[in-house]
C-alpha cells in the first residue's frame, strides 16, 4: 500500500451554513448513494447491460460543487462514464436517469445512451462521455460559448459557469493539457474538476504520472490550482464557492483536486481484488455522508430525526425511479435513425 497523501485540513468554523442548506446538500448526497446502491440491484437483476460504474464515496465532490457552489439547471456540468450521480446533482429527474439505465424511451438520452451517456440539454447536462478526457475540451467548448455571447454579443445574462468532472487517469491525457492551456489563455469561467480517487481502473494513480499532486500542475497554465479533502463536503462547497466567483468575475478557471475513494470496483464487471484491503478501510472510515450526518447533529443544526426522514424519502424516491423505468417502453425500433441530429422538441 502506497503511502497516504497529507490531506488539506478545513476548518469547519468557517463553514458558515444554514440549516437548509445543510439539509440540502445531506439530501442530495444520499440521493446519490442511494440511487447507485439500487443501480448495483437492478444490474445483477438483469435489468442494465453494458458497463456501469458506480460514484459510491465520491458524493461529496458531486454535491458539494453542483448544489453547494453553482446554480443547477443554469450552470452547464461535463461529466465521464461515471455520471449518474453528476447527473442527479444537476437535477435530472432520478425516474429519468434510472430509465436511462434500463435503456427505456423514457431515459434522459431516450433510451440510446444507457450508463455512460447521460444527457440533459433542459438540465445543462453536456453529457457522461465513455473515452476518457473526452469531455474536456467539450466543456471547454460551453465556456466559451458563455464568455463569447456575453463579451462579443454583449448578453448580459451569459454569465454561466461550467464544471467539468474528470479522474486522474485523465490527466495523464494531451487533451488536458492541450485545454487548460486555451481555458486559462482565454480565462474562460470553467471549474476543472479532478476526482483524484487514487486509481484508473487498476492503474495506482502514483505510478501512472510524473507529478502526482496534480493540482501543481495548474502553475504551468498560470492557473489557480488548489487541492481539497473530496471526503468533506463543507471544505468542498468553500473551495468550489471561491473557484465560482473567480469565473464569474471573468478570472478564469480553477483546477481544484478533490482527493477522493470510489467505495466499489471500477465497474459492477470488476471484482475489485487489486486494492488493498488497509487502503479500503482508511476511506471507508471517511465515508462522506457520514461524516456530514454527524456534523449536522453534532452542531445542532439537523436532529436525527430529520435525517432519518430524508434518508426514507430518498428511498421511495428510488423505488418509484425503478417503477417508473421498469413499466416505461423500449424506444421504437422505427425510430432508430431519430435524435442522430437535432431536433425542436
Ligand atoms: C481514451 C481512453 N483510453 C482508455 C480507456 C479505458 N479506460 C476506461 S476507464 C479508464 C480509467 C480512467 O481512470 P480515471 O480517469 O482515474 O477515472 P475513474 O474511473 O477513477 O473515475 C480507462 C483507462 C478509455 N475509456 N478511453
Ligand atoms: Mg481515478
Amino acid at each position: 500500500m502506497v503511502q497516504e497523501r497529507t490531506l488539506p485540513k478545513f476548518n469547519t468554523a468557517t463553514a458558515q451554513i444554514t440549516k437548509e442548506e445543510g439539509l440540502q446538500l445531506y439530501e442530495d448526497m444520499v440521493l446519490g448513494r442511494t440511487f447507485e446502491d439500487k443501480c448495483a440491484e437492478m444490474y445483477y437483476r438483469g435489468k442494465m447491460f453494458g458497463f456501469v460504474h458506480l460514484y459510491n464515496g465520491q458524493e461529496a465532490v458531486s454535491s458539494g460543487i453542483i448544489q453547494g457552489a453553482m446554480r443547477p439547471g443554469e450552470d452547464f456540468v461535463c461529466s465521464t462514464y461515471r455520471d449518474h450521480v453528476h447527473a442527479l446533482s444537476a437535477g435530472v429527474p432520478p425516474k429519468e436517469v434510472m430509465a436511462e439505465l434500463f435503456g427505456k424511451a423514457t431515459g434522459c438520452s431516450k433510451g440510446r445512451g444507457g450508463s455512460m451517456h447521460m444527457f440533459s440539454a433542459q438540465h445543462r447536462l453536456l453529457g457522461g462521455y465513455a473515452f476518457v478526457a473526452e469531455g474536456i475540451p467539450v466543456a471547454a467548448g460551453a465556456a466559451f460559448q458563455t464568455k463569447y455571447r456575453r463579451e462579443m454579443m454583449g448578453d448580459a445574462s451569459a454569465d454561466q459557469v461550467t464544471a467539468c468532472f474528470f479522474g486522474d487517469g485523465a490527466c495523464n491525457n494531451g487533451q488536458f493539457f492541450e485545454t487548460l492551456n486555451m481555458a486559462s489563455l482565454w480565462k474562460l469561467p470553467i471549474l476543472f474538476v479532478v476526482e483524484n480517487n487514487k486509481w484508473a481502473i487498476g492503474m495506482a494513480h502514483d505510478r501512472a504520472t510524473s507529478q502526482p499532486e496534480i493540482y501543481k500542475k495548474a502553475s504551468v497554465f498560470d492557473m489557480v490550482g488548489v487541492e481539497v479533502d473530496g471526503m468533506d463536503i463543507l471544505a468542498v462547497r468553500q473551495v468550489a464557492q471561491e473557484a465560482v466567483a473567480r469565473a464569474r468575475a471573468g478570472e478564469g478557471p480553477t483546477l481544484i483536486e478533490a482527493l477522493t475513494y470510489r467505495f466499489r470496483g471500477h465497474s459492477l464487471a470488476d471484482p475489485d481484488e487489486l486494492r488493498a484491503k488497509e487502503e479500503k478501510e482508511f476511506w471507508f472510515s471517511r465515508d462522506p455522508i457520514k461524516k456530514f450526518a454527524a456534523y449536522l447533529t453534532e452542531q445542532n443544526l439537523v436532529s436525527q430525526e430529520e435525517i432519518k426522514a430524508i434518508d426514507k424519502k430518498i428511498e421511495q424516491l428510488i423505488d418509484e425511479a425503478v417503477k417508473f423505468a421498469d413499466s416505461s417502453p423500449e424506444p421504437d425500433p422505427n425510430e432508430l435513425y431519430r435524435f442522430v441530429f437535432a431536433e425542436d422538441e
